[in-house]
C-alpha cells in the first residue's frame, strides 16, 4: 500500500515550524584485539551513541548552476524539468508518454514505513524530509559553446521530436554564460565547440565565476545555489607539493597562472568562495586530493604496537579539500554513477555476498554522443577507466574467505567511440567467478540505453540532496554544538562512480606485517587495500573514511540518515513482528 507522507510521532522527535528535531540511539560496536599467544583475539561490543538532528524545514527556492549546461545532461535534465513542470505530454510511436522523473530517487522510489494489517506500507522517498521540489529549480549555467538549450537538445538527439517541439519556446532564450575553456585538459576533437569562452588570468576566471553565481542568484532571487560539474571529462591534473597539495599552494599556484590547474578546479574553486556547494559529476580529480605522504613509524610502541604490527602514517595532502574544510562547504563527487557501475555495484556485492569469487571483469562500452568522442583521446579515456575501475574493491576486501590479501579479479574497462549509435550508450560485460568445488561461472550482460536520460535524474537528486544536506544539523553526545556534516559529502556516493570520503588531515592505521622482513612496498599495498590512499595509486580518495561502493549500502546509509532524521531506526528487515 502507498501513502504519500508521514509524520512521526514520538517523544524523540518533536516538529516546530522552523525544524525537525530528534533524538537517536545510533547503534554501533566498537573493536578490541589482544594477543594471545602469538594470535589475535577479536573482542566485538556494542555501543550506543546518542545523537541529536536538526532539520531546517524552510525549503528554498533553488538555483542549479551547471558547468556544461548545453550538453546532452545539461539539456536532457532541463528539458525534462520543464516538460515535468510544464505537464507536458507527446507522442511516440508506442503510446502518448506523460513527462516523469523515473530514475530520480527522491522522486520516484519509496520507502517502507511499516506494515498495516499485515500490509508492507511505503511512502515516496522524497516525504521524508522536506525538499526541494524539482518543478520549482530555476536552472542556469556555463558552457564553451554558445548555442541555446533549445538547440543543444536538438544537437544532443536525446527527446523525440514532438517532446523537442514542445520544449523549444520554453529553452530558445536559456542562453548558457561563457566557460573557462582550456584545450589542455580535453580531447582536442572538442576545439570547434569552443566560441564561448571567458578571457583572462586563471585569477581573472575564478572571479568571473563568483561574479556570474552572484548575478545568478540575484537575477532569479534564489535562496540558495547548487553548482555542478556536467561539462566534458577532464585529463586528470599532475598533483605536486608546492602545486595543488594545500590549498595555500593553490591559491599561490593560481596567482601565478599555473597551467596544470584546471578549469573544473577553477569553478570549484569559485563555488567554494561564494560558499555554494559545489558537486563533480565526472571522474577527473577536480578537488586534486592525493599525494599523500606515507612514512612508516616504528616507533609507536606507545600506542600499544604488538609484535606484528606497525603503524603507518598517512599525511594526506588535501588541496581543494582543504579549502571546502576551511569554509564549511559541501563539495561531492566523482563520476555520476548511471547505468555500467550501478549494474557492478549490485552484481558483485551480490556474488561476493553469496561466496562467489568474481575473477574476471571484462566492461566494454560503445557511444556515440560529444562524450564518447571527447573520451576518445586517452588522457581522458583515461580519468573514466580509473572511476569505472575501481568500483569493487571493498566488496572484495570484503571476503577474505574468497581473496588473499591483495588478490583482486581482473577487471578491464573499454570504451569505443561509435558515432552512429549517438546518445544510445551499448554496455556489453562479462563476470567471470569461481563457483563450488572450481567450477566456472560466466555472467553475460548487455544494456542499451539513452545515457543523458540515466544521467539527468541523477544530477537532480545531487542536488536536491546536497540542498537538503545543508539544511541538516546534528551532534553526539558530549559534543558540545549542532555542526553541519562534514563538507565532503559522503552522503551522496550512491550517486556518483568514485565517491569522495571525508579524510583526516593526518591519520594512523594499522596495518598487519611481518614484524622485519617487510619492504616498504609490501606495506604499502596492504595500507592501500585498506584504505584507498591517493589519486595515483588508487583513484582519487584520500583516506579517513572507509570507501563504501555497494549500491545497497550505499541506498541505506542515505535512507538511514533521512530516516534518523525523523526519529525512525534503520529499517533492518528482520520483520520479527511475524517470526
Ligand atoms: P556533453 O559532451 O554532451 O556535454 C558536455 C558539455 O560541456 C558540452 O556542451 C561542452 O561544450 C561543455 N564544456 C566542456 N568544457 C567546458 C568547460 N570547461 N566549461 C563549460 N562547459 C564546458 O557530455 P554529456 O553527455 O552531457 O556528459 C557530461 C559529463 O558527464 C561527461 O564528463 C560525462 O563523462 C559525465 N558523465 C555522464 C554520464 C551519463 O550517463 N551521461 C554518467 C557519468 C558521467
Ligand atoms: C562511456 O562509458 C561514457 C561514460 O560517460 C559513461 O556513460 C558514464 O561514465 C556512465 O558510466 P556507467 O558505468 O555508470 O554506465
Amino acid at each position: 500500500m502507498f501513502i504519500e507522507n508521514f509524520k512521526v510521532e514520538s517523544p524523540n522527535v518533536k516538529y516546530t515550524e522552523s525544524e525537525i528535531h530528534s533524538v537517536y540511539d545510533y547503534q554501533t560496536t566498537e573493536l578490541v584485539h589482544e594477543e594471545k599467544n602469538g594470535t589475535f583475539q577479536w573482542t566485538v561490543k556494542p555501543k550506543t551513541v546518542k545523537y541529536e538532528f536538526k532539520t531546517d524545514v524552510h525549503v528554498p527556492k533553488l538555483g542549479v548552476m551547471l558547468v556544461g549546461w548545453g550538453g546532452n545532461n545539461g539539456s536532457a535534465l532541463t528539458g525534462g524539468v520543464i516538460a515535468n513542470r510544464e505537464g507536458i505530454s507527446w507522442a511516440t510511436k508506442d503510446k502518448v508518454q506523460q513527462a516523469n522523473y523515473f530514475g530520480s530517487l527522491t522522486q520516484a522510489s519509496t520507502i517502507r514505513v511499516g506494515s498495516f494489517n499485515g500490509e508492507e506500507i511505503y511512502a515516496p522517498f522524497k516525504s521524508i524530509l522536506p525538499m526541494v521540489n524539482p518543478d520549482d529549480v530555476v536552472f542556469g549555467g556555463w558552457d564553451i559553446s554558445n548555442m541555446n538549450l533549445a538547440d543543444a537538445m536538438a544537437r544532443a538527439k536525446v527527446f523525440d521530436i514532438d517532446l523537442q517541439k514542445q520544449l523549444r519556446p520554453y529553452m530558445e532564450s536559456m542562453v548558457p554564460l561563457p566557460g573557462i575553456y582550456d584545450p589542455d585538459f580535453i580531447a582536442a576533437n572538442q576545439g570547434s565547440r569552443a566560441n564561448n569562452v571567458i578571457k583572462g588570468t586563471k585569477k581573472e576566471q575564478i572571479d568571473q565565476i563568483v561574479k556570474d553565481i552572484r548575478e545568478f542568484k540575484e537575477n532569479n532571487k534564489v535562496d540558495k545555489v547548487v553548482v555542478l560539474w556536467t561539462a566534458n571529462t577532464e585529463r586528470y591534473s599532475s598533483v605536486a607539493v608546492g602545486l595543488n597539495d594545500t590549498m595555500e599552494n593553490l591559491f599561490a599556484s593560481v596567482d601565478r597562472n599555473e597551467a596544470e590547474i584546471s578549469p573544473s578546479t577553477l569553478y570549484a574553486i569559485a563555488s567554494i568562495l561564494e560558499n555554494v556547494p559545489f558537486i563533480n559529476g565526472s571522474p577527473q580529480n577536480t578537488f586534486v586530493p592525493g599525494g599523500g605522504k606515507i612514512c612508516v613509524h616504528s616507533t609507536l610502541h606507545s600506542v600499544g604496537v604488538g609484535s606484528h604490527w606497525s603503524y603507518v602514517l598517512i599525511e594526506n595532502l588535501l588541496g581543494l579539500i582543504d579549502l571546502a574544510i576551511k569554509r564549511n562547504t559541501l563539495i561531492g563527487g566523482d563520476d555520476f554513477k548511471s547505468g555500467q557501475t550501478k549494474m557492478k555495484s549490485v552484481l558483485v556485492d551480490f556474488l561476493v555476498g553469496a561466496g562467489i569469487k568474481p575473477t574476471s571483469i571484462v566492461s566494454y562500452n560503445h557511444l556515440g554522443n560529444n562524450d564518447g568522442m571527447n573520451l576518445s583521446a586517452p588522457q581522458t579515456f583515461r580519468s573514466k577507466e580509473i572511476s569505472k575501475s575501481n568500483v569493487v574493491d571493498d566488496m572484495v576486501s570484503s571476503n577474505a574467505i574468497l581473496y588473499e590479501p591483495g588478490e583482486h579479479p581482473d577487471h578491464v574497462v573499454v570504451i569505443k567511440y561509435v558515432p552512429y549509435v549517438g546518445d544510445s550508450k551499448r554496455a556489453m560485460d562479462e563476470y567471470t567467478s569461481e563457483i563450488f568445488m572450481g567450477g566456472r561461472n560466466t555472467i553475460v550482460l548487455h544494456n542499451t540505453c539513452e545515457d543523458s536520460l540515466l544521467a539527468a535524474p541523477i544530477i537532480l537528486d545531487l542536488v536536491l540532496l546536497a540542498e537538503l544536506s545543508t539544511r541538516i544539523q546534528l551532534k553526539a553526545e558530549g559534543e558540545g554544538k549542532f555542526h553541519s556534516f562534514h563538507p565532503v559529502a559522503t552522503i551522496l556516493s550512491y550517486l556518483t562512480k568514485a565517491p569522495l570520503v571525508n579524510s583526516l588531515e593526518a591519520s594512523f592505521h594499522s596495518v598487519k606485517i611481518a614484524p622485519k622482513d617487510v619492504f616498504l612496498e609490501q606495506l604499502l599495498e596492504d595500507a592501500c587495500s585498506h584504505y584507498v590512499y591517493s589519486n595515483n595509486l588508487k583513484g582519487g580518495v584520500p583516506p579517513g573514511t572507509p570507501v563504501v561502493n555497494a549500491l545497497s549500502k550505499q541506498r541505506a546509509m542515505l535512507e538511514n540518515i533521512l530516516r534518523a532524521c525523523v526519529g525512525l531506526a534503520p529499517e533492518n528487515n528482520m520483520i520479527l513482528e511475524y517470526k
